[in-house]
């Protein structure tokens, strides 16, 4: 930092004031994370420098004895850890990641169904703003409107009907138990390949606090930042008879050379992902989330599903008389960091929902556990109660940078 802050002073204090913001603030928006100092030394690192189009031993560039070790480090490391016979670690990102899927199994064009956005599910799971919705056939399964869950079997009806090539598991912001066994039938009937999209849930299925989709789906596709608490990245794992179609559909297909310093960093953080002291976090993450969903309906929340399975839980604001937006700016005057959120069939837009998401993931990582939460939901339940009365939020706000100031914040130095 000391020479960034001589060569570009703008970016270094920006850099810093966040670090200041990511260590004194609730964060709790479930996709995001700490990265340990590990993670941050590779991605800052000189691998940053180099051009590696291809793969380890395969490669359009002179120069690569280093590199091919990282990058085989890394798929080693995926492989294992996900029990896959085959890891691509190049996506730039989960979107990448699942683009690669749908070029690599489908081509230009296709069948595909998956979870409705506004349900839970992803963008690129077929959303009509996002590239799988506008260039391949989409139908979009959803959920049951009295319980929340996923209607399975109006999913195999859709497939039925409709036969989809590829189906699409997974979601952003459903709080339960995602049946891949299920959807492996469905996809069994329909002749379709089956891919779950794991990036929310990643660490829970390594730990087992989730059903693992091998052996059920085909491909998994994952980002690498989320409870992973890599570098921000993505990565497909699959059988060995779909790996050279979607090998060929990452590089050369969507990208060109793969970020060394991101493969690098996946490695290092894959490698931490390997050890009890990983499971135990998860183990706790969700736990955690547990406990968060109890505080919360102790103090009259209204949670879809009324609870959780995973990390995060889902408030209906509206049972409070309250919008997502307006609680997640109230949120965050008090230091509570969440997002709002489209609720299952939610009458309100996008850019103003009806619920709001809250995850367990980065506080889990600072090292609190239930006692914390139960106190967080305390918090929320004020700033609830306090819209628009500044003095409090920024009483609440104390509150929360007091809480924080006991738990490290990994790679954070100030
Ligand atoms: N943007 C991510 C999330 O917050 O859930 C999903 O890609």
């Amino acid at each position: 930092m000391d020479q960034l802050r001589t060569t570009d002073p703008e970016i270094a204090e920006l850099i810093a004031k966040e670090a200041r913001r990511q260590k004194s603030v609730l964060r709790m928006i479930p996709s995001e994370n700490y990265a340990s100092d590990a993670v941050l030394a590779a991605t800052g690192s000189i691998l940053a420098n180099k051009y590696s189009e291809g793969y380890p031993s395969r490669r359009y560039y002179q120069g690569q004895e280093n590199i091919d070790g990282v990058e085989s480090l890394a798929q080693a490391r995926a492989r294992a850890l996900f029990k896959a016979e085959h890891a691509n670690v190049q996506p730039y990102s989960g979107s990448p990641a699942n683009m690669a899927v749908y070029l690599g199994l489908l081509g230009k064009t296709g069948r595909v169904m998956g979870m409705d956005l506004a349900a839970g599910g992803h963008l690129t799971h077929g959303a009509k703003a996002s590239f799988s919705g506008t260039y391949y056939e989409v139908v979009h399964y959803g959920l049951f409107r009295d319980s929340g869950l996923i209607d399975y079997q109006g999913a195999r009806r859709l497939a039925r009907e409709f036969k989809p090539q590829l189906i699409f598991t997974g979601a952003s912001s459903y709080p339960r138990v995602i049946d891949f066994a299920a959807f492996a039938e469905i996809a069994r009937e329909a002749g379709a390949h089956l891919v779950a999209d794991i990036s929310h849930i990643s660490g829970l299925c390594i730990s087992g606090d989730h059903p693992h989709p091998f052996p059920h789906v085909d491909v998994i596709t994952t980002t690498t930042h989320k409870l992973l608490r890599g570098p921000r990245g993505g990565m497909i794992l699959c059988r060995e008879e779909l790996a050279a179609r979607l090998d060929k559909a990452v590089f050369p297909g969507l990208q060109g050379g793969p970020h060394n310093h991101a493969t690098a960093a996946i490695a290092v953080a894959l490698k931490e992902a390997s050890g009890p002291e990983y499971a135990q976090y998860c183990h706790q993450v969700a736990s955690n989330a547990r406990a968060l969903a109890q505080g919360l309906l102790e103090r009259g929340f209204s949670l879809i599903t009324g609870g959780t399975d995973n990390h995060l839980v889902l408030i209906d604001c509206g049972a409070k008389g309250l919008t997502g937006k307006a609680l997640a700016v109230a949120l965050e005057q008090a230091g509570i960091v969440g997002n709002a959120n489209k609720i299952p069939f939610d009458p309100r837009p996008a850019n103003d929902p009806s619920g709001l998401r809250l995850g367990t993931p980065a506080l889990t990582t600072r090292g609190m556990k239930e006692p914390e939460m139960d106190l967080i939901a305390g918090l929320v339940a004020q700033v609830a109660a306090s819209l628009g009365n500044a003095q409090a939020l920024a009483h609440i706000k104390e509150l929360a940078a007091e809480l924080c100031s006991g738990f490290p914040a990994p790679g954070i130095h100030l």
